[in-house]
């Protein structure tokens, strides 16, 4: 079944996922969503989930970029992104990447090109964590008090790079590279104008370089409607057998699940699949019909509809 990636080109977590796929060599298909809300050809697949990227196989979907990539190499094992003697740290690494190195990073660069982003871009942003637009000025303090931070954040990746390993954890690449990866081509991804920041770093480009090198597979670019139609002419996989904990949500009730942090549009389905890193709910929509959506476990928040 093909690969479908729902994606726009400026985003570093679709970046992620992109080149995950081109290190696997993969072929696959691109749809290119809007970069803000309203995403109408999008929810009929998620039930609600609009971040980006989402991964459609068939009538399965899958949000969030950290089960994505369990999905991809589920689909194609080797090269391993996910090593076993490195996993623990690979996961803690790649959390710390997307959330503190990742941060400031988004607000520099957003400040800093703020006169090149889509006009309602930061308004949507904003209003994704429950904050009014922010004005010029604000997002040039925000852009000045974070601009440090990033430095000390790539200090940190060039310390880890400074004894001359290939790649985050040493000789192996790991999902790690990818969450560091993406979070820094975040800097230079939109415009030049941060390229200075990156220049003392001489580890660091060329680890950059290896990673550039990956590529992006063979991309097909697809239409959403395409998409949506290949969604309603199948079938979802129908889920392996759960292991949840004694404390989730028995299987078959109606649930809810929100991202933990931002966005947090809930999604309802009927609970089909739970084990220690997914979670996968099966729902319907007239346009596609029966689609089963998935997500990681860490990250989002998964309660019964009758639960508060
Ligand atoms: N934890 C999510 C984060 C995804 C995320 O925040 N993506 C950004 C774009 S790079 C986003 O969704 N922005 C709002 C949007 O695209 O609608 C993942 O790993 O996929």
């Amino acid at each position: 079944m093909d690969l479908i990636l729902h994606q726009y080109d400026f985003s570093n977590y679709a970046e992620k996922v992109r080149l995950a796929l081109g290190y696997k060599n993969l072929t696959w298909h691109a749809v290119e969503i809007p970069p803000v809300a309203p995403k109408p050809d999008l929810i009929p697949l998620t039930g609600g989930y609009r971040r980006t990227p989402v991964l459609q196989i068939g009538a399965d979907i899958y949000c969030d970029t950290r089960l994505i990539l369990r999905v991809v190499e589920q689909v194609a094992p080797e090269p391993s992104f996910f090593p076993e003697n490195t996993i623990g740290l690979a996961n803690a690494t790649s959390h710390w990447a997307e959330t503190q190195l990742f941060r400031p990073i988004s607000l520099y660069v957003s400040g800093t090109n703020a006169d090149v982003l889509p006009a309602n871009l930061q308004a949507d942003r904003s209003a994704m964590r429950g904050l009014p637009p922010p004005d010029a000025t604000t997002m040039e303090r925000a852009a000045k008090r974070s601009a440090p931070l990033v430095r000390v954040g790539l200090t940190r990746v060039a310390d880890i790079l400074a004894d001359g390993r290939n790649w985050i954890l040493g000789d192996t690449v790991t999902i790690a590279d990818f969450s560091v990866y993406h979070a820094l081509w975040f800097i230079t991804g939109r415009t030049t104008r941060l390229t200075h920041e990156l220049e003392p770093f001489d580890g660091i480009t060329a680890w950059m370089t290896r990673m550039q090198a990956f590529g992006h597979g063979q991309v097909r670019p697809m239409s959403s409607i395409e998409a949506l139609n290949i969604a309603a002419a199948s079938e979802p996989v129908p889920p392996a057998a759960s292991a949840p904990f004694p404390e989730d949500p028995d299987l078959g009730a109606t649930v809810r699940i929100r991202a933990d942090d931002y966005g947090r549009d809930a999604i309802e389905g009927q609970l089909v699949y739970l084990d220690a890193e997914e979670i996968a709910i099966l729902r319907s929509d007239p346009r596609v019909g029966e689609v089963c959506v998935h997500f990681p476990r860490l990250g989002y928040d998964l309660r019964t509809t009758e639960a508060r």
